[in-house]
């Protein structure tokens, strides 16, 4: 299912006319627009393939129809998502659910739609049928010597088939932990942790980067052996250079000030990327910026203003990627409309006059510190980033295209009603 250049460009020329209005509106009132559009144009955030489908929880899944069946219609459905938006030039594959059969004719297919290979994500977390020995208590931390082995192997094995795709990092989230006291030995948990992570670390490419992402619970209950920021930044210290934490939105307690983690871990060097979500409770997955769109704002804020303390490039050196599970959603739209929200609070970001708000502060001048905070978050930064959109040669209005082209029923046509792809 392709969307062809012609009807981006109907759609586009429709809508100009109230774009151009809207965008010269703000435009005049930021001195460097060029800039800050041209950093908008170059943030791309990377699609996570086991998003593609209709996710569910232990309770149900409700399937949405015309689903990707493999890797290859994956890899068109995030190739449609980049031709709207200009904004989701990269996929991150998790194995075992996405390995490609033939490396080298997915790389060309990938690049065929503009899109290179993000972080490759390991799973220890679930047997597969053909698995030896089984992860119910753990994969790195585990007991057993050849448990531990067996997920040190695996894990050395995605590096493999990420170096095939011109990937440079690995994700390692771990469902290690316990459900109830005594049940672990924390100490000997972690050591044993550390040195899976040591071998899996030794096996990396001098180029590539391994992600250690934290998550406060689920599947365990009581304990998971990479709890927290503090955890992971242990580790990733204790591994070395290549070795840095990834922050899920979605796995901290609640009220945990996630900007402050962020601000602190790229002080430290030690900030990777994220898995961008929502949520209000739990690790729910939710659609980004869909339930504390401010929160989000607060996090790109500490990011623009530590990436430029540390003279870092916005669009290249940190992992930028979303974590979602689409249970009641189209899986398609809802990505339309989490990379959006991410675009909206990079461009407040950009906004925040950094020099009045550094002054503010020596002066401890709390309401002005807000004022200049909230002058940028509650700028409508909309034709900012449809602008970039469409000198990229996006869509003005994707979501719209994507439902006046009646995508999905398309794709229902292609591929069925009861298709249901491989992930969460
Ligand atoms: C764990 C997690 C991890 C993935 C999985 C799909 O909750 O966030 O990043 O491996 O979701
Ligand atoms: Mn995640």
């Amino acid at each position: 299912m392709q969307v062809e250049k012609y009807a981006i460009e109907n759609h586009n020329s429709d809508l100009l006319a109230k774009h151009t209005r809207k965008y010269e509106f703000i435009a005049s009132d930021i001195a460097n627009v060029k800039e800050v559009i041209q950093k908008l144009k170059d943030f791309q955030v990377a699609i996570p393939s086991w998003a593609l489908g209709t996710g569910g929880t232990r309770f149900g899944r409700f399937s949405g129809g015309g689903e990707p069946r493999n890797l290859e219609e994956k890899i068109e459905d995030v190739g449609l998502l980049h031709k709207l938006n200009q904004s989701g030039g990269a996929i991150s594959l998790h194995i075992p659910w996405d390995i490609p059969q033939d490396a080298t004719a997915i790389k060309t297919l990938a690049a065929q739609h503009g899109l290179r290979f993000d972080a490759v994500n390991s799973n220890t977390f679930q047997d597969q049928a053909d698995q030896a020995l089984s992860y119910k208590f753990g994969s790195l931390q585990h007991v057993d010597k050849a448990v531990r082995r067996q997920a040190i192997d695996h894990n050395i094995e995605v590096i493999k088939h990420g170096v095939e795709l011109g990937s440079d990092s690995i994700t390692v989230w771990l469902s290690d932990g316990s459900c109830f006291p005594g049940q672990l030995n924390f100490r000997k948990a972690f050591q044993r942790t550390l040195e899976s992570l040591k071998e899996i670390y030794a096996a990396l490419p001098s180029n590539w980067k391994l992600f250690v992402e934290y998550k406060a619970f689920e599947p365990n209950f009581y304990s998971m052996t990479v709890g927290d920021w503090g955890q992971s930044l242990l580790y990733a210290n204790k591994l070395g250079p290549q070795a840095y934490t990834l922050v899920d939105l979605g796995h901290h307690l609640p009220n945990a000030n996630i900007e402050q983690i962020v601000s602190l871990l790229l002080g430290e060097g030690k900030l990777g990327g994220f898995h961008f979500n929502d949520s209000k409770y739990g690790d729910d997955d939710l659609t980004v910026g869909s339930i504390n769109p401010y929160q989000l704002f607060l996090i790109f804020n500490e990011l623009v203003e530590g990436m430029d303390a540390r003279s870092m490039n916005h669009a290249t050196d940190l992992g930028w990627m979303i974590d979602a599970s689409h249970n009641v959603k189209d899986p398609l739209e809802d990505l339309l409309q989490s990379v959006e929200a991410i675009k909206i609070a990079y461009a407040q970001a950009l906004l925040v006059d950094t020099k009045a708000l550094q002054q503010a502060q020596e002066q401890s001048d709390v309401a002005r510190a807000q004022e200049i905070l909230q002058q940028a978050y509650r700028t409508d930064v909309r034709p900012l980033v449809a602008e970039a959109r469409l000198q990229s040669g996006g869509a003005l209005d994707p979501l719209g295209l994507f439902r006046n082209n009646k995508v999905r029923e398309q794709l229902i046509k292609e591929r069925g009603q009861k298709t249901v792809a491989t992930g969460l």
